[in-house]
């Protein structure tokens, strides 16, 4: 029975959580997996998630099954943060177990409609992005996106090979601290490439899992509504892991423009969850329901996010002002970017000074701390020299 299987490599962000653990070295550094730490180098259960999940104790009357949908009052209360104030009518909502799940169910309904339709993404991208879609059975085609060697996003290749998207090609989009570059598209860049798939006939799948860690809520859901604005048929798979700290409560949706087609798309989108998860686990996004249903609750939230994301950003700024050479991480966002090292380099770190990261060279900056900036720019010097 499973004579047919091929060996297969474990995640390769998630395996350097056990590498790390089991360095014995005090000075160790850990800037592998993309999770949010305070300048203690905790992950602390956000106080906003506390406070929801102390009035959840108190009057959550039943854990009998909800709908496929998910919670409908955390679809609701969402689809204004996402979207903007007064937009976001007629999209289908679900919530899905995390972005990913969001992501697999995105690509399945592409297929199911498709079999082998073509997603183009650039590269370099979440590494998790291309084996999810084609585990779902499309056709991944690459272009370059982002130039480690300049640190610059690569806008005129992207466009090239954007020229040549054909009807009903599905596109990725980071919506906001693109992992693992850090590298964003401008507004300018957004509208550029919102006008060419909506006169291409190509549909966006904007993944957002940072919204709120790179200038802030609305401004990193720019991009989205930019595309929002211009294509009739957009796929969003949108995560709260982050932004409201629950990773292991796994809480995300997936929203999906169909205009004139709401009712097809829909049945399916049910009938794929169904089959998948049947539905989704409960508590992440019942707790972020209960921070949007309280003003409280949403502006304790908010005050949160806004320290999470200056922290981030102060991390930016202490490694740009210690080494030239990181200038450009300045003006990049969210937890990431991505070091001009060779696997060796990357190592050589790992062995020499217990300072681990994804072998692309992608650091997680909120890894780093006032403490800590010093020796880590010092040890990426010797690295970068020897
Ligand atoms: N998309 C990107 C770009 C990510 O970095 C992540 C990482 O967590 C995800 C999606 C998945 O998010 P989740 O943990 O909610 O599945
Ligand atoms: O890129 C990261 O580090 C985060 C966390 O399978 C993550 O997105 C990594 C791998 C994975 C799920 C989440």
């Amino acid at each position: 029975l499973f004579a047919g299987l091929k060996p297969q490599a474990p995640d390769p962000l998630l395996s350097l959580i056990a590498l790390y653990k089991n360095d014995p070295r005090p000075q160790k550094i850990d800037l592998g997996v993309g999770v949010y730490r305070n300048d203690a180098g905790d992950t602390p259960v956000f106080a906003a998630i506390k406070g929801a999940e102390r009035v959840l104790l108190e009057t959550q009357p039943t854990k009998a099954y909800l709908g496929p949908e998910g919670d409908l009052g955390f679809l609701e209360l969402m689809t204004p943060v996402v979207f903007g104030e007064g937009k976001g009518d007629g999209l289908i909502a679900l919530q899905t177990p995390g972005g990913t799940g969001a992501l697999r169910l995105a690509a399945e309904l592409v297929n199911a409609s498709t079999p082998g339709a073509r997603i183009w993404m650039g590269t370099p991208s979440w590494p998790i992005h291309a084996p999810i879609f084609r585990t779902a059975g499309l056709a991944v085609e690459t272009f370059g996106y982002f130039d480690v060697a300049t640190q610059r996003v690569c806008f005129d290749e992207m466009m090239a090979a954007l020229s040549a998207v054909g009807a009903d090609d599905v596109v990725l989009l980071h919506g906001a601290c693109h992992n693992p570059t850090g590298a964003d598209l401008s507004i300018q860049q957004w509208r550029e490439v919102a006008a060419l798939l909506a006169a291409r006939g190509a549909v966006p799948l904007v993944d957002l899992a940072y919204q709120g860690l790179g200038d802030g809520l609305d401004a990193d859901a720019a991009g989205l509504r930019t595309v929002m604005d211009a294509c009739d048929r957009v796929l969003v798979a949108y995560s709260c892991d982050k932004n409201f700290g629950l990773y292991r409560e796994r809480t995300g949706a997936l929203f999906v423009r169909a205009r004139g087609e709401e009712e097809i798309v829909r049945s399916n989108i049910l009938q794929l969850a169904r089959c998948a998860w049947s539905m989704p686990p409960d508590h992440g996004a019942a707790a972020v329901r209960v921070i949007l249903e309280d003003a409280a609750l949403s502006a304790q939230w908010r005050t949160e996010l806004d320290t999470m994301r200056e922290r981030i950003n102060q991390v930016r700024h202490a490694l740009a002002d210690a080494d030239p050479r990181l200038e450009p991480l300045r003006d990049q966002r969210g937890l990431f970017s991505l070091l001009p090292l060779a696997p060796s380099q990357v190592e050589a770190m790992r062995r020499d000074h217990a300072i681990y990261m994804a072998g692309s060279g992608r650091i997680n900056l909120a890894g780093l701390t006032t403490a800590t900036v010093e020796p880590f720019v010092q040890a990426l010097a010797a690295c970068l020299q020897g």
